[in-house]
């Protein structure tokens, strides 16, 4: 029997498992929203998920969905889809969507979690950002390779943090916690992202390469000088991001960047929310940003979309 609080997870990659998975351990009973196409391929309508981590593996049955064969409202669903298919994806279920029900945006980038607030005014839109690292090893299996934290806060500024979300983070095995001002801790994020992700795919390479070269390192430094200007234009502290982005290409030194990852498989990447939309936004405000340019037409010489 589905429950009026049972959270609804759209989108089975990394992110949808890990989040599934996790609610399925804190004793939630989940439901996947797969494409009707993957649906469609299912024998099951129950599917089985791995969760391995560092030390330990789990397994869960979870009930699968499909947007035409959702049979009740929903109240409560995290959106985990890639920033570019984000909004098709809710529109998808848009009918199914109770008033005032919950929705939780956990996607890298910025402005689709905008453009959902302003196109769905009449439910509770939240975003997420998150550093867990996460990838899948097979369909419906995913390895939690790094824990992080999870900030989640509502998107609209009237909506305190207090209605909704806080028993997400309580008993949790993932670390989530919710604050007011999730606009920032968005930026924070796409600021590291901006400067990361678009040069691993264009180089082709592992996070800590970029350190490992003169070349690669000056395009690093000048993104993130140019990043930095955008940041204290928006005023938001812009302190110590080198330290931060060099601290991630070190911590995650082994690891190809998702953008990388998109890339070598020829998927459309996530760059448009994330260099595009800093580009915007610089433009907006008059701060010059030619090197994150001259990276995103690179990019697109080299047919990464
Ligand atoms: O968030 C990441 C990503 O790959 O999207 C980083 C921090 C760059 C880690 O790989």
């Amino acid at each position: 029997m589905i429950q009026n609080d049972t959270w609804h997870i759209l989108g089975a990659g990394s992110i949808g498992c890990l989040w599934a998975t996790s609610l399925c351990h804190k004793g939630e009973t989940p439901r996947l929203i797969l494409r009707e196409s993957s649906y469609q391929q299912l024998e099951q309508k129950r599917i089985p998920l791995k969760l391995s981590t560092p030390d330990q593996t789990f397994l869960f049955d979870v009930d699968a969905v499909s947007p035409e064969t959702i049979d009740s409202p929903i109240n409560r669903l995290i959106v985990c889809t890639k920033a570019q298919d984000s909004l098709s994806a809710l529109n998808s279920v848009k009918p199914h969507l109770a008033e005032n029900s919950q929705i939780l945006l956990l996607h890298n980038g910025m402005g689709s979690q905008q453009t959902i607030r302003d196109a769905l005014p009449m439910h509770r839109i939240w975003a997420g950002s998150s550093t867990d690292g996460a990838y899948l090893s097979a369909p419906f299996e995913v390895c939690h390779a790094g824990q992080g934290q999870t900030w989640i806060g509502p998107l609209r500024s009237n909506e305190q943090s207090e209605q909704g979300f806080h028993d997400l983070c309580d008993n949790f095995r993932l670390k989530v916690s919710q604050c007011d001002t999730i606009e920032q801790k968005l930026w924070e994020k796409l600021a590291i992202n901006s400067c990361i992700n678009g040069l691993t795919a264009l180089f082709n390479c592992r996070n800590g390469e970029l350190l490992d070269n003169g070349d690669k390192q000056a395009w690093l430094d000048r993104l993130i000088v140019e990043t930095c200007a955008v940041l204290t234009a928006l005023d938001i502290p812009a302190t110590s991001l080198r330290e931060k982005v060099h601290g991630v290409c070190q911590s995650t030194a082994r690891n190809r960047s998702s953008t990388c990852q998109d890339a070598r498989r020829g998927r459309v990447t996530e760059l448009s929310f994330i260099n595009g939309f800093l580009i915007q936004q610089a433009n907006t405000l008059g701060v010059t940003v030619d090197g994150h340019h001259q990276l995103m037409n690179q990019l697109g010489a080299a047919g990464v979309r």
